[in-house]
């Protein structure tokens, strides 16, 4: 092809039936799906491959927390030939599912790559959204559909100096891609949530000397990793159909649900008993597996925190560790700001080569070029400083792009007192903007790709009830995003969750409005909310 040729191409304006921002399991989902219903439909995606989250969480020790044969697909074309090696699978193998993916469903050839999408306004009078890229592109799109998960935007706090440092630095979330060795290095981490514990149980093991500063501590579950024989492979083979089934009826999208059970009701043999199987059993069961009345009754909390607590003091020696690690008092609810899974956590914090800084005591002052100084007047020097601070959580992926709806204002302006979102997945004033993980929906309290799967089919079928009906124009009304928080608010109350400083909450980002960001009734209640909607003619939704 001629020169002159690929400027006719770049410069021309795709137009497109649908266009999902995001390659990550949500994107590529819909990408399946609306190409064999027959939609014009491209993913624009900022990384150079697929992956989403997986593709700029590369850093040592990222590893899913969910159990890897439910993260991936149900489709039986695709679960039948692929297996995670491991129980947890790290991001390497996530990545090769990517691989597997694109080897079964050709989905590369609809997904631009290095094209990070900046914002987009609803052109009327064509009923198209125009969109814009960093690199000058102009795409429309009759409905946008983004995909960009819940944590697409790294937050970097306001720390002192961070730009005078002269070492490495790398938040979590923009690791290089050709990696970084910790070998030999001196190692600050600050954070201690899930990316903070995983980068940790690798920096311990191979810096020379690590410095953990954490200003809450992390209610770590153990995780029980372990290598898969084929045996086991086998047997997770048989029952992975029901597990699949199971996963879209349970709270967060496993395939194990709260017991039907309060914790307060039972003797205390009967309720230790129900910890410790749960603990054995290892991951989430312990959160979202344990007494239903764990995440609304302080009194069972208080039992739970207390099983976990007595469970981590005893694998750490210096009683001074153990009392920031792991404190006798609860330092918020248990399970209502997000535990890790962790394989060593608690151990390594044995080992003469780590250090903890108590910075909610000893705040940082300010990063120098050499390393970290802190109120105390202390001064730490280090060759890497990781900033494992976290997300602008399920709201920040959106109103980083600057969407202009109807009346020319955006989406992060209206969302800036609170946000509004009916079913979590359309607002009003944004017509056929439709997100999938989005604020309110099931979002962050989901595994990926269950709710890829779930609310990926709800999108399928409002678009598909828009050409059947002959229509070009879905919008929320302004009552129904009301009621739609009101509705939350109600399901939130009751719960501990407004008790913890998370990122569930908004808390996490200063000046960020707190309300539960999440759909806080579970995948199924949240099922029924879409079907109730549905069945009564998508109800809260104005068609043209
Ligand atoms: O982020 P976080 P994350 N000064 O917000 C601290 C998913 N995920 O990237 O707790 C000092 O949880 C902050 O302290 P505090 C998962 O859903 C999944 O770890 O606010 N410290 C906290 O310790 C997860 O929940 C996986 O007091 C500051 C940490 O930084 C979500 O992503 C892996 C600070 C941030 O923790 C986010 O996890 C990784 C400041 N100014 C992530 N600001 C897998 O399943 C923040 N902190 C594989």
């Amino acid at each position: 092809m001629s020169t002159t040729d690929d400027t006719a191409v770049d410069t021309a304006v795709e137009e497109l039936d649908v266009l999902l921002i995001g390659a990550g399991f949500a994107g590529i989902y819909q990408l399946d799906r609306l190409r064999r219903l027959g939609y014009s439909v491209k993913i624009y995606e900022a990384g150079a491959d697929l992956g989403g989250i997986w593709y700029w969480n590369c850093y040592p020790g990222a590893r899913v927390d969910t159990e890897g044969p439910i993260y991936q697909f149900s489709r039986d074309d695709l679960w039948k030939d692929w297996e995670y090696s491991e129980r947890y699978p790290d991001w390497r193998e996530v990545r090769q599912y990517f691989d597997f993916l694109e080897q079964k469903l050709d989905i590369k050839k609809d997904v631009r790559f290095n094209t990070r999408v900046t914002g987009g306004e609803f052109d009327e009078e064509r009923r198209q959204w125009v969109v814009s890229t960093s690199d000058g592109r102009t795409v429309r799109a009759t409905y946008l559909v983004p995909c960009v998960g819940f944590a697409s935007k790294p937050h970097v706090p306001e720390i002192a100096g961070l730009d005078s440092f002269q070492g490495v630095s790398h938040h979590t979330a923009w690791w290089p891609q050709e990696g970084l060795d910790f070998t030999g290095k001196r190692v600050a981490v600050i954070g201690t949530g899930a990316s903070g514990v995983q980068v940790i149980q690798e920096a311990a093991r191979d810096a020379a000397d690590l410095t953990v500063f954490q200003r809450t501590p992390n209610l770590a579950l153990p995780m029980h990793q372990k290598k898969l024989t084929p045996e086991e492979q086998d047997a997770i083979k048989a029952g992975l159909p029901q597990r699949f089934d199971d996963r879209t009826r349970a709270f967060a999208g496993f395939d194990f649900d709260f017991l039907p059970t309060n914790a307060v009701d039972l003797p205390e043999d009967e309720r230790t008993a129900g910890y410790q199987k749960a603990w054995d059993y290892g991951g989430f069961k312990f959160w979202v597996g344990v007494y239903q009345d764990t995440l609304f009754d302080p009194a069972s909390n208080d039992h739970a925190y207390a099983f976990w607590r007595d469970k981590v003091r005893a694998r750490i020696h210096d009683p001074e560790l153990a009392d920031k690690l792991a404190p006798m008092e609860a330092p918020h609810p248990f399970g209502v700001k997000r535990p890790s899974l962790e394989q060593n956590y608690y151990d390594l914090y044995n080992q003469d080569n780590v250090h903890l800084v108590d910075i909610s005591e000893n705040p940082i002052d300010r990063v120098t070029p050499t390393g970290i100084k802190t109120r105390d007047g202390q001064e730490r020097e280090f060759d890497i400083i990781v900033l494992a601070t976290g997300f602008d959580s399920v709201s920040g992926g959106l109103t980083q792009l600057d969407f202009r709806g109807t009346d020319g204002s955006s989406l992060r302006d209206k969302w800036a007192a609170g946000i509004d979102a009916h079913l979590g997945m359309m607002t009003a004033g944004f017509p056929n903007l439709i997100f999938i993980y989005g604020p309110q929906s099931p979002s962050g309290f989901c595994n990926g790709p269950t709710c890829a799967e779930v609310q990926g089919e709800m999108v399928i079928e409002m678009l598909e009830h828009l050409r059947e009906t002959g229509k070009t124009r879905i919008e929320a009304t302004a009552e129904a995003d009301k009621a739609w928080s009101q509705h939350i608010h109600e399901l939130v109350s009751p719960t501990l969750f407004p008790l913890a400083k998370s990122w569930y909450m908004g808390h996490n980002i200063p000046g960020k409005t707190i309300q539960s960001l999440n759909y806080p009734g579970g995948l199924s209640s949240y099922r029924s909310k879409y079907a109730e909607a549905k069945d009564n003619g998508y109800a809260g939704f104005q068609f043209a």
